[in-house]
C-alpha cells in the first residue's frame, strides 16, 4: 500500500516540475490578413527557460512578440529580444494586447474550428510540438469556445 502511494506521489511530482503548454488558440483570420498570433498558457518547470523561438506549417515564419507602448502612447508589437523568460514553476499566459507567438506569412487564412500544428522551441525543456485550435475571429480568451 505505502509502496504504491510513494508511486503515485512521485509521478505527481514529476508532472509538475514539467515544463506544459495548455490552452493554445489564435483567433480566425479576416479576410485579406496574412498575419495571425497564437495565445497559450505556459506553465513552467523545475528550472527557469525561455521560449527562445516558434515554427508551424501554417506560415512563412513565427516570431515571439510583445505589446509595448511607444513614445506617443501607441501600442506597437515587437520581437521580444533574447526570447521570452518562463521562470521556474510561473503561469505565464500569452494573450491578446500581451505576449504572442505571430504568425508572419500566412499560407491559407486560418477558419473557426480549424486545428493546426505549432513547434515552440525551449531553451531548455527543447522543442514542444502542440496543436492549436482557431476560435472565431473575435474570440479574446480560450472560454470564448464556442
Ligand atoms: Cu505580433
Amino acid at each position: 500500500m505505502s509502496r504504491w502511494l510513494c508511486i503515485l506521489c512521485c509521478s505527481a511530482v514529476l508532472a509538475a516540475s514539467e515544463l506544459a503548454i495548455e490552452r493554445a488558440w489564435a483567433r480566425a483570420s479576416l479576410p485579406g490578413a496574412e498575419a495571425g498570433a497564437v495565445y497559450a498558457l505556459i506553465r513552467g518547470g523545475a528550472r527557469d527557460d525561455r521560449l527562445v523561438a516558434a515554427s508551424s506549417p501554417v506560415c512563412a515564419h513565427c516570431e515571439v512578440h510583445e505589446h509595448v507602448r511607444d513614445q506617443r502612447g501607441l501600442m506597437q508589437m515587437r520581437e521580444v529580444a533574447g526570447g521570452l523568460a518562463i521562470p521556474a514553476g510561473a503561469a505565464l499566459e500569452l494573450q491578446p494586447g500581451g505576449y504572442h507567438i505571430m504568425l508572419i506569412g500566412l499560407h491559407q487564412p486560418l477558419r473557426v474550428g480549424q486545428r493546426f500544428p505549432l513547434t515552440l522551441q525551449f531553451a531548455q525543456a527543447g522543442p514542444r510540438e502542440l496543436t492549436v485550435e482557431v476560435l472565431a475571429p473575435w474570440a479574446m480568451s480560450w472560454d470564448d469556445r464556442e
